[in-house]
């Protein structure tokens, strides 16, 4: 990884799989090739189409390829707050390029040349060596659609994983329905056997319906910043929150609020009886590993206070 600029210390919106990279459009996939298309090539900018021509298909998959040999994705993490604690209890890998290339765009473009997977496989390898510079009680989550989590190279990754499968939770995205829950479920049974947690991601979003948690009988339910937004002011998200904390426990799981932004929903959320929360309230993704060393038994690492009114 080269020198990091203040700008790309900078927290983006959207990680891997973030809520943006569920309404891509594919025009965008196309329109944003940048840097991946310079001179000459910028012909193919915004006005090309998928599919529209198959040497534009081409050169995304050898620059996606490019990316893939060279290594040139970084991980940032996030910190994940115990609500109960104030303290850091993991850290969400966010994917980065050196670049400064939109990474939704850049997954984007390698599932439309037909390397998800590997892009996901790449991710998930670069996450799990950064996470060795995490101190060592936190749990590191890492993103992966079920299609990638039904490969046997994610399994071999996973099981040769430089941090114990007990620190590792997958957060389980999806962007269309799962097709075999069966498959899944018994492709993730051995690591989960081994410790590894899993957590649906972006709850009460998209395609992680009820039914997809149901199924999945997650460690971990993740919900949708879209219900952890304005909680405190809107009682039907509250009475929802409560809900599902309920939920969660009568199923052995826990919630973490996600995209918690203001101190009212941090109180609200923390209130509520939800276990972990993340946002940027509480921190933003970070690629420095000063910083990530920071999220242990420091006074840096304890959550900002906020009042909690009845
Ligand atoms: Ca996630």
């Amino acid at each position: 990884m080269r020198g990091l600029s203040a700008a790309e210390a900078i927290p983006r919106p959207a990680g891997l799989f973030g809520a943006r990279a569920r309404s891509l459009e594919t025009s965008s996939i196309f329109s944003n090739l940048d840097p991946l298309v310079e001179g000459p090539e910028s012909s193919m900018g915004a006005g090309v189409l998928p599919g529209a021509t198959a040497s534009a298909m081409d050169l995304i998959r050898s620059r996606v390829h490019t990316v893939l040999r060279d290594g040139s994705m970084a991980t940032a993490f996030q910190p994940i707050y115990d609500l109960a604690t104030g303290h850091v209890a993991g850290a969400e890998a966010l994917t980065r390029f050196d670049s400064g290339r939109d990474p939704d765009v850049w997954f984007a473009q390698a599932a439309t040349a037909g390397l998800a997977v590997d892009a996901e496989l790449a991710a998930v390898e670069a996450a799990l060596s950064a996470a060795v510079q995490l101190p060592d009680l936190l749990y590191v989550s890492v993103n992966a659609s079920p299609v990638t989590c039904l490969s046997p190279r994610f399994s071999r990754l996973l099981r040769k994983a430089p941090v114990r499968a007990d620190r590792i939770v997958l957060e389980l995205t999806e962007h269309s329905p799962v097709e075999d829950y069966t498959s899944l479920l018994n492709a993730l049974a051995p690591l989960r056997s081994s410790g590894m947690r899993v957590a649906v991601d972006d709850a009460g979003a998209g395609h992680s319906s009820m039914l997809h948690i149901l199924r999945l009988a997650p460690d971990i339910i993740k919900l949708d910043k879209e219900l952890i937004t304005d909680i405190d002011t809107n009682h039907l998200q509250k009475a929802l929150g409560r809900a599902m904390v309920n939920f969660a426990c009568d199923i052995g799981a826990t919630i973490t609020a996600e995209g918690i932004e203001t101190a009212a929903e941090l109180a609200t959320v923390t209130k509520l009886g939800m276990t972990s929360g993340q946002g940027y309230f509480l921190g933003h993704p970070t690629l420095l590993p000063d910083q990530w060393a920071q999220w242990h038994s420091h006074p840096g690492s304890t959550m900002p206070m906020v009042a909690v009114s009845n």
